[in-house]
């Protein structure tokens, strides 16, 4: 919502006490290269989150290590800028302990599918109430230009120097294999009006709400993007209860009529990674969370039995 808007808003709704951008914008300038998408997905959560009228204070925003990862910096919430390839494990024990909280995770293509690969595919599996973006812009940019799992094939860099052998991982196609997803959606830097209805659609889902965001970085990729994303190869998804596809976006790629709701449907749409699907590919808000299952199982004991028998069981490791 466009800054006149939310007054309007405002004014109209008579709401008080409201939080404005500034609630949620730290004193701390952003340290990335002029241009870069990372500031764009900045603003779009910032401005998500005051049209949400979120708490501050009832956030918790985690990353790992990346240029992505400088994201809990800039945003007035409580973050964690923690270790390579370590968000989502972090962020599921703060979710699981604290489930009061919104748990935003924000890391990048190295972070979550490289290093924290093994952690990513578990962190699905789980489905605990996270918000996940995954910053993509196929390279290691903070430690300036390695491979990483996304690379196109022939990328150089400074660990291929001849181009990579590989062919791109498809973390599309990864994730749509993983029992248990309930949310899974591709955006990118250049659409921001796009890119902010996704965010906010995984947002507000019940589960691990995933977000890979095509991000345009000028210092290393800027080649495969081309000005404003054009030479991007993409392809819109559309669905009445999808996220809705601006007329404009017809010069940068087809439209396409898709069923989010149909897991076979996503899995055949994951697995055509370039061009590259934009849109919500696939939603389960049935799909129950770690928490529930969790609580179901859970044995109903209560409370000064368990940490009697937590001391027991801690004892016989005591020398
Ligand atoms: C355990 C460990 N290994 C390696 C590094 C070095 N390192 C820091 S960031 C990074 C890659 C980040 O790439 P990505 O997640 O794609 O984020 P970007 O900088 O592109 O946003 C690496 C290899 C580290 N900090 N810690
Ligand atoms: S190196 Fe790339 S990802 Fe990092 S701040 Fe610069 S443009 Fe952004």
């Amino acid at each position: 919502m466009k800054a006149e808007e939310f007054e309007e808003y405002i004014e109209c709704e008579g709401l008080h006490n409201t939080y404005g951008l500034s609630d949620y914008e730290s004193s701390s300038v952003p340290r990335w290269c002029k241009g870069c998408g990372d500031m764009s997905i900045l603003s779009t959560v910032q401005r998500i989150l005051r049209d949400d009228q979120t708490d501050p204070e009832k956030i918790v925003c985690v990353s790992g290590i990346g240029c992505s990862s400088r994201f809990p910096h800039y945003l007035r919430t409580f973050g964690f800028h923690s270790i390579h390839g370590r968000a989502l494990p972090i962020a599921t024990g703060i979710a699981l302990q604290r489930p009061d909280l919104h748990v935003l995770v924000m890391s990048g293509d190295g972070d979550c599918f490289s290093i924290g690969g093994g952690h990513w595919l578990h962190a699905m599996r789980y489905n605990t109430n996270l918000t996940v973006c995954v910053f993509d812009n196929e390279i290691y940019a903070l430690t300036k230009n390695q491979a990483s799992p996304t690379s196109p094939e022939g990328t150089k860099s400074n660990t291929t120097p001849r181009g990579s052998y590989l062919k791109a991982l498809n973390p599309l196609s990864v994730m749509m294999g993983i029992t248990n997803i309930s949310f899974l959606a591709q955006t990118a830097t250049w659409l921001p009006s796009h890119m902010e209805q996704t965010i906010y659609r995984a947002w507000h889902h019940k589960g691990t709400g995933f977000v890979r965001i095509l991000q345009y970085c000028p210092a290393y990729t800027g080649s495969l993007y081309g000005k404003g994303g054009k030479d991007y190869p993409l392809y819109f998804l559309q669905n009445p209860e999808g996220i809705a596809i601006d007329p404009a976006f017809s010069r940068m790629g087809e439209t396409v009529v898709h069923d989010h709701r149909d897991i076979h449907a996503a899995q055949r749409v994951a697995l055509s990674d370039k061009p590259a699907p934009i849109g919500l590919i696939y939603h389960d808000p049935s799909v129950p969370t770690y928490d529930e299952i969790r609580r179901q199982r859970a044995d109903k004991i209560d409370r000064p039995t368990y940490l009697k028998r937590l001391e027991k069981l801690l004892d016989k490791y005591t020398i």
